[in-house]
């Protein structure tokens, strides 16, 4: 069996997607995700002009060679651009090697380690009460994990603050709207919430925070200690994490789990953080980091020192990553939780697939290889449109993480 063709299909069903389709000359198909989020097309060209001739005649069972190939083979190693594009290819071929074989992916890569994946929603407001009534919508759903993220009082807006029924985040035509920011407010504010919903919901439930990037490493100190009482699941993303060693200030000072990783690209990224034990969780996805198989290797390090996986779960990445996350979650050893932000209806039209949630859980189904699908037809009536999540300034106009 030989790959024959592959065709780089652009759409924006409520939001941009870039996805991956490859074929094999029995007529095997299988699909990978390549989207980057505000970066779409930069990726859809790498994999047109330069990633797909080479693919074919490749052999897809070949997925550690084909990895090795696209990454050793282009010289310029890592980056979003590249990894989301390899991960795309190594996607696909999985896909491909599991319904040849007639068996889901999980079955290739250990089995069945758990019966369903545990997942975490996004309960968001512009106040207290607002997310109150939405963390109580995701516990009538059956969540046992939500993630609090609420308006900070006298800030404008602030980006994880959802819009919409489910809390959908979508990117917003044309330039990128601009928020403003103040951690002395955010600080003030973060502990009150997770007072709030400790009263309100006690301790049952597991409750997460993302703090997206906006911390230096003494306010994440410092907050970490004080949410320590209110035994939060995680804190995540509380520093930029390109100064693997600055995670040392903050582990030192606090209790709080810490997650990290929805940026990482490569195992490169987090190396230090977790042979360190620097993080608890790794929040690397397949899509951003280069694909099952390497996403695989990131797990099995984590795994020797008591990090578990996390995978990224935004709308902003596809059904097809969704698909491959949960294909890896219910397989891995050291598992901890899925994000889980629902897709729109339109997404989920354009990419049918098998997983299916229930009572707080996903489940990857049984269909061979990832068991999701593209509608191309479909596709094509949502065209691509250039879309971007906002950016945020400090009160005195600093250009500051969003
Ligand atoms: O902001 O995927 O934990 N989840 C997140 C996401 C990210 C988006 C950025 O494209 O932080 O919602
Ligand atoms: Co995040």
């Amino acid at each position: 069996m030989r790959v024959s063709d592959a065709r780089v299909i652009v759409c924006s069903p409520g939001r941009n997607f870039v996805t991956l389709r490859v074929e094999t000359d029995d007529g095997t198909w299988g699909l990978g995700d390549a989207t980057v989020n505000g970066r779409e097309l930069a990726v859809a060209s790498y994999l047109r002009d330069h990633v797909v001739p080479l693919l074919i005649g490749a052999d897809p069972f070949a997925t550690e060679d084909t990895w090795q190939y696209l990454y050793k083979g282009a010289y310029w190693r890592r980056g979003p651009v590249t990894m989301a594009a390899i991960a795309a290819v190594d996607v696909a071929l999985w896909d491909i090697k599991g319904k040849a074989l007639g068996v889901p992916v999980h079955q290739l890569i250990g089995g069945r380690s758990r019966e369903g994946v545990t997942v975490y929603g996004h309960a968001s407001g512009g106040d207290l009460d607002e997310v109150v009534q939405a963390v109580a919508r995701y516990l009538d759903m059956g969540y046992r994990a939500v993630r609090l993220q609420a308006g900070v009082p006298g800030l404008a807006g602030t980006y994880g603050v959802g819009r919409g029924d489910l809390y959908y985040e979508p990117a917003s035509p044309g330039r990128p709207t601009e928020e403003r920011w103040s951690t002395e407010r955010y600080l003030d504010f973060v502990p009150r919430l997770f007072d709030r919903a400790r009263q309100e919901f006690g301790f049952e439930v597991h409750l997460l925070h993302d703090a997206h990037h906006r911390l230096s490493p003494t306010e994440a100190a410092w907050l970490g200690q004080r949410l320590e009482r209110y035994r939060p699941f995680w804190l995540e993303d509380p520093v930029p994490a390109e100064l693997q060693s600055s995670y040392r200030h903050v582990r030192r000072h606090t209790t709080t789990p810490i997650a990290l990783g929805e940026v990482f690209n490569s195992i490169h990224d987090c190396e230090q953080l977790i042979s360190e034990q620097l993080i608890d969780y790794v929040r690397a996805s397949t899509v951003h980091t280069g694909g099952l198989t390497h996403l695989l290797k990131v797990a099995h390090l984590a795994e020797l020192y008591h990090v578990r996986t996390a995978c990224h779960g935004p709308t902003d990445v596809s059904p097809v990553t969704m698909a491959a996350a949960l294909q890896f979650d219910i397989a891995v050893h050291n598992f901890g939780i899925q994000e889980y932000m629902r897709h729109t209806p339109e997404t989920d039209a354009v990419f049918p697939h098998a997983y299916h949630y229930d009572d707080g859980m996903l489940h990857p189904g049984d269909e061979p290889g990832l068991g999701v699908d593209i509608d191309e037809q479909l596709a094509e009536q949502y065209p691509y449109e250039r879309s971007y999540l906002p950016v945020n300034r400090l009160l005195d106009g600093t250009v500051h993480s969003w």
